[in-house]
């Protein structure tokens, strides 16, 4: 019972059913730590870390990052020897996932790409930000800056995700006018829905209600300093989550949630809180661009020449779009930009599975030599 208010159900049933490990029950996790988990089992918080053999399989035997648990799995638990943690034995496979490229540590360069500059650097891997989620609310905090491609590049990396969208537009105790907001949104995904909030106040925080159901688990995503932890805490009816002062002075604070971590609501429902993104490369391909920015895709099919470069070519639909107004020149822009830095990443996937390919060759290669 208190494993389906987690989101425990037939479809996590049937997936335990088949790992066939003995002994072994199911848990969520509720955050990670350095080498333990926090794991909610039945009701109660237990600490776990990761078994030996998953941790050879992912450092030695070249499984990928996504490997490792995170925020919102299920995963199968047994017990540890006498006094030891609980052993995560395996991971159950997700029903979905939010990802971004990893976090680029150490230098980041500007490199030539089909004629314009983009930013490369870091590891070509996916890092998980949440997983198994039914709803992705983002966060505009109406206080800070308002960055239309912003938004474009966030829905572009959730198109697929396979979740629900919601918009919160947070501190209309701050700033109560915000049609033109709303205005710009519908421009950019008339289709998802938009509620105002003031977090801090408590004012329309009721309309989550309908959003938030039992078993169902949301991901809060957005600038930092927008109020994640802030709604947190009010919907937690606790000061959980520890939320930033923003200096007066600039309307600046600094990050203050450090990593992921998954609530249960006492009204029903879970919220996964996560640090505010301070880079969101994408880890997507054409088809979420291609969702996100469909009208120009359509237009692109209008143009008289199949492969029209959109230049001085005659019938060019989308010369005509952007001539005629219809066609906003900043979306254009960001658009070609996004398409670019999509198709550099799908180039470097290949080196990466080609590179993977040849030392694995090499390896054959030397354990035949060997034998
Ligand atoms: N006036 C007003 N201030 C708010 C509201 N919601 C949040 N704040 C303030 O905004 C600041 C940032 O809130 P947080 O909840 O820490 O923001 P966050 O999105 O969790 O930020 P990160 O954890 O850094 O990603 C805090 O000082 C909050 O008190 C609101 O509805 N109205
Ligand atoms: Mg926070
Ligand atoms: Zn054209």
């Amino acid at each position: 019972m208190e494993n389906e208010k987690m989101g425990w159900n037939k479809y996590w049933q049937d997936k335990a059913a088949e790992f066939k490990i003995n002994n072994s029950i199911p848990g969520r996790v509720i955050s990670q730590g350095k080498k333990n988990y926090l794991i909610s089992v039945g009701g109660q918080d237990i600490l776990a870390e990761l078994s030996g053999k998953m941790l050879y399989q992912i450092r030695c035997q070249g499984k990928r990052q996504s490997a490792y648990p995170v925020t919102g799995d299920w995963v199968m638990l047994r017990q540890g020897e006498h006094g030891s943690l609980q052993i995560i034995e395996a991971v159950l496979p997700r029903t979905n996932y939010l990802a971004r490229k990893m976090k680029i540590s150490g230098g980041r360069k500007l490199v030539q790409f089909q004629g314009s500059e983009i930013l490369t650097g870091g590891i070509t891997d996916a890092q998980l930000l949440a997983v198994n989620i039914d709803l992705i609310i983002y966060f505009i905090g109406l206080d800070q800056r308002f960055s239309r491609n912003r938004i474009e590049r966030f829905f572009t990396q959730v198109s697929s995700v396979g979740a629900e969208l919601l918009i919160i537009l947070n501190k209309i105790d701050k700033c109560p006018q915000y049609e033109t907001v709303l205005d710009e949104l519908n421009v950019i995904r008339p289709e998802v829905a938009v509620i105002a909030v003031s977090a801090l106040k408590g004012i329309g925080t009721e309309q989550l209600q309908y959003y938030l159901k039992d078993g169902k688990t949301a991901v809060l995503m957005g600038a930092s300093g927008s109020g994640k932890s802030t709604l947190v805490n009010r919907l937690l009816e606790v000061d959980q989550q520890e939320t930033e002062q923003v200096r007066e002075k600039d309307g600046k604070g600094r990050h203050k949630t450090s990593s992921r971590e998954l609530f249960l609501l006492p009204g029903g429902g879970m919220l996964i809180d996560t640090p505010g993104l301070r880079e969101l490369q994408l880890w997507a391909d054409s088809e979420d661009i291609q969702e996100t920015f469909s009208d120009i895709v359509e237009l692109e099919h209008k143009c008289l020449f199949r492969n029209c470069n959109h230049g001085s070519e005659p019938g060019c639909a989308i010369k005509a779009a952007l001539e005629n107004g219809s066609l906003d020149l900043a979306r254009y822009d960001n658009y070609l930009k996004m398409t670019r830095e999509i198709d550099h990443l799908n180039l470097r996937k290949k080196q990466k599975a080609h590179q993977r390919a040849q030392s694995s060759r090499e390896k054959n290669k030397l354990k035949q030599e060997i034998l």
